[in-house]
């Protein structure tokens, strides 16, 4: 093909049908399970959703006199992080969806299984901004809040208004609230206040809390550095339309040696089960190669949910083959769990800020992780000591 040349219209549309053809192959993609896993949750084959899952319309101007070459106008760079929620028998997560341009936005797909065949709706989620603007949205968590409404919850970041003069890159994080009945209007109620100076990963409670709303937190003085925020906090609000926490307490601390020794996060809000609130979440330690973030769980009691029950030491997930590399590479960063009627639990994660996996479990098979998993001793020679119980244990079997 002569580089120089526009297109014909038959190039045109035979280059069309190429495009086409390539992202429904992509999407329509049956996904598989990775078979053994390791009896906590499995890995699934594929990615259920990347960039190249967005729609053609999203990125090409079809229209042969305005792109005569038929190329990309508006590309997109990544899909992670996603808000998930399972409303009458379909699968949504509101995505977090980043142009190349390196603005995020929602985008909401849907599935019948939650494994693949993620679809895209037509347009992204317009969502409505307070009086000052929002420079980038991510990070949703949807909720289904007993009070009636889905709400989403999400970090609004804009350029923080005490950055010297000339200082381009200096950020302010604060958690956005919207809620809807139907995933496509949505009301945006007024950002959360908090006595941090910043806020990111904030998660609404999906029960009322002695008649208040309540929010996990994640208290923080800088854009990346958690300064003294010190993990993962929790607050009420009283009036959800006027939102403010007062007093923040923190209910998982992030901690010297440990897969959270840097900060930690909340991922969606917690499973209810008999025995507790079940959480998965994220934790960053620094390496030589920079922050590496992994996903892991703790329990809290079900009648007062600021008390750790359980806390299985080290991690649930962490990056794992392709998924260690990306834009950010080395994370696996959650944001959106389905827990379904049957018990089975769908964990979607995104891999080094770049695409979006799914991991399967169930109640009962997290439930038994957080039971039985042990505590993080904080010191290599405890360590030793629990994994040789566990030896001393198998090799009774193995030799009886
Ligand atoms: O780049 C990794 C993650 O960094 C942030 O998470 P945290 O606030 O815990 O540092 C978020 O920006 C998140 O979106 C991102 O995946």
């Amino acid at each position: 093909m002569d580089l120089m040349k526009k297109l014909t219209e038959d190039e045109f549309q035979t280059r069309l049908r190429l495009l086409k053809r390539e992202r429904s192959n992509l999407v329509e993609r049956e996904n598989e399970r990775i078979e053994p896993g390791n009896g906590i949750f499995y890995r699934y084959k594929y990615p259920v959703l990347t960039a190249e899952h967005t729609p053609i319309y999203w990125r090409y101007d079809l229209n042969y006199k305005s792109n005569p070459f038929l190329m990309e106008r508006q590309g997109i760079n990544a899909t992670f992080n996603p808000g998930a929620i399972k409303l009458n028998d379909k699968y949504y997560l509101m995505v977090r969806t980043e142009g190349k341009d390196r603005k995020s936005f929602f985008a909401i797909v849907e599935s019948d299984n939650g494994i693949d065949n993620f679809e895209f709706w037509d347009y992204p989620v317009e969502i409505p901004e307070t009086e000052r603007p929002d420079i980038n949205v991510y990070d949703m968590r949807l909720v289904k809040h007993e009070d009636g409404w889905v709400y989403g919850i999400f970090c609004t970041e804009r350029k923080d208004p005490e950055a010297e003069p000339g200082d381009t890159t200096a950020a302010e994080a604060q958690a956005g609230i919207v809620r809807t009945k139907d995933l496509k209007e949505w009301e945006r109620l007024p950002d959360l206040k908090t006595p941090s100076p910043q806020q990111r990963n904030v998660v609404l409670h999906p029960e009322f809390v002695d008649g208040k709303y309540a929010f996990y937190t994640r208290p923080q003085d800088g854009f990346i550095s958690t300064g003294s925020g010190g993990g993962i906090g929790w607050g009420l609000v009283e009036d959800i339309e006027n939102p403010e926490i007062t007093k923040e307490e923190i209910i998982d601390k992030k901690f010297y040696h440990t897969i959270k020794e840097a900060k930690n996060g909340q991922g969606d809000a917690p499973i209810k089960t008999d025995e507790g609130w079940l959480h998965i979440a994220h934790g960053v330690r620094n390496t030589a190669a920079g922050l590496r973030y992994v996903i892991y769980a703790f329990m809290t009691d079900l009648d007062k949910p600021t008390k750790v029950i359980y806390n299985p030491g080290g991690y649930l997930i962490a990056p794992h083959g392709e998924e260690r590399v990306g834009d950010v590479s080395n994370v696996v960063f959650v944001n959106g769990v389905i827990r379904e009627d049957n018990g089975r639990v769908l964990i979607y994660y995104a891999s080094s800020d770049t695409r979006i996996h799914v991991a399967e479990s169930s109640v009962n098979r997290l439930l038994d992780y957080v039971k039985n998993t042990p505590e993080d001793k904080l010191r290599s020679a405890a360590s030793v000591q629990t994994r040789k119980k566990l030896i001393e244990k198998n090799l009774k079997i193995i030799n009886s």
